[in-house]
């Protein structure tokens, strides 16, 4: 069988790429302006039916979403057949194809890619999509169906949902009637499975205090309000920033990314949040989160995804112990170079702790390596994977006490509780109040864990980012030669230093982390490292900025 080159070429003329832009499958996918895309989509829904009769006629995942970014923005991603992203290489082909620059082109690039990767056309092609609340959305979920529709490809709209049951919604369709069944393929499974196994692991438990849930007037919001009422009883919630019909609303002053770069409360929440009261911020596609608290003073205090990767590993170790486990299950951490310093100590202390470079996809893949990996980004991505042997293992274990029958429940039902496919904010805000339950602890003990190092991130415009190229999981630079020595001198003269620095893999900047043992000497070790970036990618010295040092 052949492609269908005519077919193809009548709909993508009609999907004709913008000849002055170029696309890269970057960190978390194609992502840019909305306004941009229609050509990106198309040719991504082609990719994706391919990628489908790649693995036999398994169902592949596209979600189009921005995230976090501004609501003009708009971005698309391809979900492999267990739920997890797309393979590394695959990102090259659709950097490829959707650089194509004429139709002709794109058929050339179709053919090469299907002799290359040999895949046999012949394989039905089956691919499930969804969009989140942007206002570009209709238009690109259009120009996906335009290219399923080119490649003959039979597809499924999941409407508007977010990212994390797009994943779960993959993982479901290609385990249907199987003994690995992942859930009932549907909005309504995925809160069924999610809410079933919450119940079950806070039974007899004191029902938690009231938690602000911050939608950032996206997505999220839609899942929680049907997330809400099922669970009510055990964990009351009060949803904001659920405005999904407010043009630019989506993610403006509100949201996880909003709290974790301004380190501050989004103004809405800060009007409702009492003191010693318990909040978390979702993001535009619900696929991270932030916690927060005010203490006793009224100050904001922040419990990001190292505080949550604590909490939630810390318990999970005590249950396998409970469980009689310990010497069996391996329970490891990952994190990336952003975590802060004091995290990693107290982890480290506790756990085996790996740290890889940034992005989701490779923080799932060194999770695998472990029974039970755990992996958060300090920005709120992340979650838990359990090994299939390992949840075996929590199933056919026969307990020799009541305590150790209930840890094996326990460990069972958080295998159900937590969604592996993705990190997913509403499944990761379920377990944070699965452990503050168990261990009834307010916010501030739950922050007493450890204390984090004062920490600053700063950007640095540049004009070529691809010039700073890093080692040892982002931690060290190789390129441009020689200021790698020039930043270690620098982090020398700081108690408890430490910085990096790397191109970003979604904004045209380079990006500066630095922490140290006091807040003015963060700052200034960030400045520092900063004005050394700046000046050594050559930047106009009339626009350094100010604070640089
Ligand atoms: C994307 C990644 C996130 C990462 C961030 C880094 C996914 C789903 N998202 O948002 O994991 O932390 O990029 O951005 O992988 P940066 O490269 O611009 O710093
Ligand atoms: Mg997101």
């Amino acid at each position: 069988m052949t492609l269908p080159v005519e077919t193809i070429t009548q709909y993508a003329d009609k999907h004709a790429k913008p000849s002055e832009l170029s696309f890269q499958y970057g960190t978390a996918g194609f992502r840019t302006l909305g306004s941009t895309l229609d050509s990106v989509v198309f040719r991504v829904a082609i990719l994706a039916a391919l990628r489908s009769k790649k693995h036999d006629g398994r169902t592949i995942g596209v979600m189009i979403t921005a995230s976090h970014n501004p609501e003009e923005d708009n971005g698309v991603k391809i979900v492999e057949p267990r739920g997890d992203m797309l393979e590394a290489a695959w990102e090259v082909h659709a950097t490829n194809l959707a650089n194509a620059p004429t139709t002709a082109d794109l058929i050339a690039s179709l053919e090469t890619l299907v002799q290359a990767t040999k895949i046999d056309l012949s394989k039905p092609a089956n691919v499930v999509y969804a969009s989140d609340t942007r206002p570009s959305g209709p238009a690109l979920v259009a120009s996906l169906e335009d290219g399923l529709r080119a490649i003959g490809a039979s597809g499924r709209n999941a409407g508007i949902t977010t990212t994390p049951v797009l994943h779960y919604l993959v993982r479901s369709i290609n385990t249907k009637g199987t003994e690995d069944s992942y859930g009932v393929d549907s909005e309504e499974g995925y809160l069924e499975k999610l809410t079933t196994a919450y119940k079950k692991l806070v039974a007899n438990r004191p029902p938690s205090p009231l938690l602000l849930v911050d939608c950032a007037n996206g997505v999220g919001a839609l899942i929680a309000r049907k997330l809400a009422p099922i669970i009510q009883d055990v964990l009351p919630i009060r949803l904001i920033n659920e405005s999904l019909d407010t043009p630019g609303a989506l993610n403006k002053n509100s949201g996880a990314d909003f709290v974790k770069t301004s380190q501050k409360l989004p103004p809405s929440v800060a009007e409702v949040l009492r003191s010693g009261q318990r909040g978390c911020s979702l993001d535009g596609d619900a696929d991270r989160i932030i916690y927060y608290y005010l203490d006793e003073r009224g100050s904001f205090r922040l419990l990001d995804g190292d505080k949550i990767a604590a909490l939630t590993a810390a318990f999970i170790v005590e249950l396998v112990k409970l469980a009689g486990l310990e010497s069996s299950v391996r329970v490891g951490i990952v994190q990336t170079a952003y975590a802060n310093g004091a995290s990693t100590k107290y982890l480290q202390e506790r756990l085996p702790v790996k740290c890889v470079a940034t992005g989701v996809k490779h923080l799932h893949h060194a999770a695998e390596h472990y029974d039970v990996g755990v992996y958060f980004e300090a920005n709120g991505h992340g979650t838990v994977l359990f090994s299939d042997e390992t949840v075996k293992t929590f199933k056919t274990t026969e307990p020799q006490s009541p305590a150790q029958a209930t840890a094996l429940e326990h460990l069972v039902s958080l295998t159900q509780l937590i969604n592996q496919t993705v990190g997913d904010a509403l499944s990761d805000m379920l377990l944070v109040e699965v452990v503050l339950a168990h261990k009834t602890y307010t916010g501030a003990e739950w922050d007493s864990l450890y204390v984090d190092l004062p920490n600053r991130l700063v950007k640095v415009s540049v004009a070529d980012r691809t010039a700073f190229k890093t080692e040892d999981a982002e931690r060290r630079l190789t390129s441009p030669a020689g200021l790698q020595g020039k930043i270690d001198e620098l982090v020398n003269r700081y108690q408890s230093g430490r910085s990096f620095v790397r191109p970003s893999g979604t904004e045209d900047v380079v990006r500066v982390y630095a922490e140290a043992a006091i807040r003015g000497q963060a700052d200034e070790l960030a400045y520092r490292v900063g004005g050394l970036v700046y000046d050594e990618a050559g930047g106009d010295p009339a626009k350094r900025p100010k604070e640089f040092l």
